[in-house]
């Protein structure tokens, strides 16, 4: 079950990070649920579920789970189709887990929000230059981020490169810009974008 709020702006309506947990049980044919939650009202069972109060977090029987990170590796560990289960196709799947949320998105949010703010000179900027140009390095050689196929790394990595001022900034990076345009054309993708954008426009009526 994936616990979801009930409401958001419209902007990142396509982006909240539900949308991982979802692309990975579309992807994996996992069964899952969605259950609303305030958005507007952090109440004690949110807070129970996801301590600093953000979204997402998901229940699968007795186990409550919360942060993108770790919701999508125990999803991960349901199915082949999104963690290899060989050792190095493993290892490498996770590396790239992570350096997707803590290398490139622990970077690149502080970025593009303080753009949207109006910063000027942001001083993250060389450093998101930076991690784009070596990422872009590593993808004319390889398909996928890891072990040579999709994974749960593709999920994360994607989702972290495709927010719109990020993707803007791989306009010359051309192999950055053609794999993250490869991974949101997948069906799976399709689906969860699809099923998200509804489930909050249904707030709407
Ligand atoms: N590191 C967290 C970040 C969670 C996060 O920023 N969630 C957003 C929605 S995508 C949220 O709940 N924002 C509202 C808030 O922070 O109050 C994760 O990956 O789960």
């Amino acid at each position: 079950m994936i616990w979801i709020y009930d409401w958001v702006p419209d902007g990142p309506r396509g982006y909240v990070r539900y949308i991982r947990l979802r692309w990975a049980c579309e992807k994996a044919g996992l069964d899952y649920d969605v259950k609303p939650v305030s958005f507007k009202d952090r109440g004690p069972d949110h807070i129970a579920n996801q301590p600093i109060g953000q979204g997402p977090f998901l229940q699968d029987g007795d186990i409550s789970i919360f942060e993108s990170g770790p919701c999508l590796l125990h999803l991960a560990r349901k199915s082949e189709t999104l963690m290899p289960r060989d050792p190095k196709g493993e290892a490498e799947a996770l590396e790239w887990t992570i350096a997707g949320l803590n290398t490139i998105e622990m970077v690149s949010v502080p970025w593009w929000v303080m753009g949207l703010s109006g910063t000027k000179d942001i001083p993250h900027e060389d450093w998101m230059v930076s991690r784009l140009g070596r990422l872009h390095a590593v993808l004319p050689v390889r398909e996928w981020i890891a072990a040579i196929r999709f994974t749960v790394a593709d999920i994360m990595m994607s989702n972290v490169l495709r927010m719109p001022k990020v993707l803007n900034a791989t306009q010359k990076l051309r192999a950055l810009r053609a794999y993250v345009d490869g991974t949101v054309a997948l069906p799976a993708f399709k689906q969860a974008h699809a099923n998200q954008k509804a489930h909050f426009a249904k707030a709407d009526e």
